[in-house]
């Protein structure tokens, strides 16, 4: 069947999650018009889910011109008392909170309770308190999908520190801009990680990353065993540093606008920004979305294979999840390792109900054939997600056949860091699927599709897609730089939230995301300046200058195409591209290795030397058919030369 056909298929949501939801489509409706008629009175309600030490004053108090969000404006309240202390007040305290699957299928599981959950935030929380970290300090958290992990951020939350995420993988001089940016003192990692069984000396690039800046303390929780390094009197065993700290740790009252953590994200330009996300709105979008999209029930195991370096980790394995009562599963490992269906047997084992993934890990898996899915009983899995970038039909179909059995509904979450959490998706009990589009907004979302020139498109249309009014789980601010978040997402379209994405409205009010319209390119589901690969290309001391586009890619949805030039005297081939890749690598991290390297001797400039990157991405996507007018070019003849270059690939 081809992929339109497919596309333009409606898929109702199957009976059982009709007949079982929060949510019908009429529930939908109403709730969703409410939402927007009467905000105030519909977030109150929501709100009101959540423990509040002092209630809100006001609900919504946010303008975008001139930009100033805040949401339940003189509440108080703590997110680690509403995701793990109140569920213990209540009786629930033996409900499993997290269950971790180590990287081995041979390694040790962990159950850990609600009540044994408070228990370890409360020893990490005293123990960063013992180490001097209070309330509105910065903590940077680098940890491998361990539970650790979990207990770092709920312990900052429950003592007012913010913390600073930071993804495993990234390299020494990533960690050390991020520490620098926010003047993040304390430093939580573990000594190593394994994932798919390869070794990552996270210490070890803690220690590097403190060559280039300052921290008064790193504490190392103890997991593979590897042999570290620890410098006297700034670093601490967790094991060690923990030994009778107290048992008990007030949660401390923060303002629904206090911050609560700072996570790093790639943009257009510059160094990545640090989005920040305020306690009282993200608590109650997390919460609310959470409750909704997934439509947990009680009992029921939810897992999210995302990394609790990245947004899906923060508001989809911890607090959404956690503020629900839910049952989080955390895995430590990768999608094929030792083998392909690694994945499918954890659900097996665990008798998954809710999986949560990306459209880079289910192409990835379907390349390697179904026997790997129908060889495990999969029959606990009541809902399948997605998230990350757009999910082509052909991926969608598969995870709906061959994981889902073409008996469970598909939430296809459109969102981003900025946003705190799921703002287009259909909600499983409500709406028809059609694969590849996200669906409807969620309650309180108002999506615009507007032309370059800033006019509003109505019906089926497409254009770039804004937000135009603020809802409760939007980042307030990037930290340190309020004019640039000003500029970055609203400065486009005046008055409007500015996403960075293409997207399709069809007859029936769909939103079909189309990618980013922006430098940013989505690698495996991760967001990637192109201006950053190029940073680190003409660091390189070969290098004159580069120009880094996304390009097709069959797994990562879009690959790192990187055009080099090259000093006078230096010659390109096979040995320097790979020293090129290797270099960008150790740069930024794994996740910016360049797929292509294209030597050129020149790129396609204007007169007044603008690279006109239009021409770049069509010869990386080899459609060489459309490259519109390239007579205002300096040199236009540098065309068939890259022509010419991506032929002979
Ligand atoms: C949650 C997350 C955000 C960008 C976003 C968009 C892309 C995310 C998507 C999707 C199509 C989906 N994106 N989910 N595109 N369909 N369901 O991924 O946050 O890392 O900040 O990335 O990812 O391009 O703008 P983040």
């Amino acid at each position: 069947m081809a992929d339109a056909t497919i596309a333009e298929r409606w898929i109702e949501p199957p009976l059982q999650a009709r007949e079982h939801t929060l949510c019908d489509a009429d529930t939908y409706e109403a709730m969703y018009r409410r939402s927007i008629e009467e905000p105030d009175a519909f977030w109150d309600e929501q709100a009101a889910r959540l423990e509040w030490i002092t209630p809100p004053e006001t609900i919504a108090d946010w303008s975008f011109d001139p930009v100033a969000i805040r949401w339940f404006t003189g509440g108080t309240l703590n997110l680690c008392h509403n995701a793990v202390d109140r569920h213990v007040a209540a009786g629930r305290g033996e409900t499993i909170a997290l269950i971790f699957e180590p990287d081995d299928p041979a390694g040790e599981v962990r159950r850990i309770t609600y009540a044994g959950l408070q228990r370890e935030v409360i020893r990490m929380a005293n123990t960063l308190k013992q180490l001097g970290v209070a309330r509105g300090d910065r903590v940077t958290i680098t940890m491998p999908m361990i539970p650790e992990a979990a207990f770092a951020m709920l312990a900052c939350a429950r003592i007012g520190a913010v913390h600073s995420v930071v993804f495993g993988g990234f390299s020494p001089d990533a960690i050390a801009g991020r520490v620098e940016d926010c003047a993040s003192d304390w430093i939580i990692c573990a000594d190593g990680a394994v994932r798919g069984a390869k070794p990552v000396p996270l210490k070890a690039h803690v220690d590097a990353a403190l060559q280039k800046v300052a921290a008064k303390a790193v504490l190392v929780v103890r997991h593979t065993g590897v042999d570290v390094t620890m410098v006297a009197g700034r670093d601490h065993w967790y094991h060690e540093a923990s030994q009778g700290v107290a048992e008990d740790c007030p949660c401390e009252p923060m303002a629904a606008d206090d911050p609560l953590f700072i996570l790093y994200t790639s943009g257009s330009t510059g160094k990545p920004k640090g989005v920040l996300h305020t306690t009282g709105g993200y608590a109650v979008w997390t919460e609310t979305t959470f409750r909704y999209v997934f439509d947990y029930r009680p009992g029921e195991i939810y897992w999210c294979t995302a990394d609790i370096g990245w947004v899906t980790g923060h508001s989809y394995i911890v607090y959404g999840p956690l503020q629900n009562g839910a049952t989080a599963l955390m895995f430590e490992g990768v999608p094929n390792h030792p083998d392909h269906d690694r994945f499918w047997q954890v659900v097996a084992k665990h008798k998954v109900n809710i999986f949560y993934s990306a459209p880079t890990a289910i192409r990835s898996l379907m390349r390697e054939g179904d026997g790997h899915v129908t060889k495990h009983d999969l029959s606990s899995l009541r809902l399948l997600g997605s998230v990350g970038e757009p999910i082509n039909p052909e991926a969608w179909r598969w995870y709906h056949q061959v994981v889902g059995k073409g008996a469970v509904p598909i939430v296809d979450t459109w969102w981003q860091t900025e946003t705190g959490g799921i703002m287009i998706t259909t909600l499983p009990g409500a709406h028809p699927m059609k694969p590849g589009s996200a669906g409807r907004p969620f309650f309180g979302v108002c999506p615009q599709l507007v032309d370059g020139d800033g006019q509003v498109l109505d019906g089926a249309t497409e254009g770039n897609l804004c937000i135009s009014r603020s809802w409760p789980g939007q980042a307030t601010t990037i930290y340190g730089d309020h004019e640039r978040f000003v500029q970055t997402y609203f400065s486009t379209y005046p008055g409007k939230y500015f996403t960075g994405d293409g997207c399709r409205r069809d007859e029936d009010g769909y939103y079909w995301i189309t990618g980013r319209v922006d430098d940013v390119i989505n690698v495996s589901g991760h967001r990637l300046g192109t201006a950053e690969v190029e940073s680190a290309l003409v660091l390189h001391p070969r290098v004159a200058e580069a120009a880094v586009v996304g390009a097709p890619h069959d797994i990562k949805g879009q690959g790192i195409y990187c055009y080099v030039t090259l000093n006078v005297g230096e010659e390109p081939g096979e040995g320097l591209a790979a020293e090129l890749r290797a270099h960008v690598r150790q740069e930024i991290g794994p996740i910016a290795t360049p797929d292509f390297v294209h030597f050129t001797p020149g790129l396609p400039k204007t007169r007044s030397g603008k690279i006109m990157r239009r021409i770049l991405r069509k010869i990386a996507e080899n459609d060489f058919g459309s490259l519109g007018d390239t007579s205002t070019l300096a040199d236009p003849s540098i065309v068939e030369t890259l022509i010419d270059g991506r032929q002979n690939r």
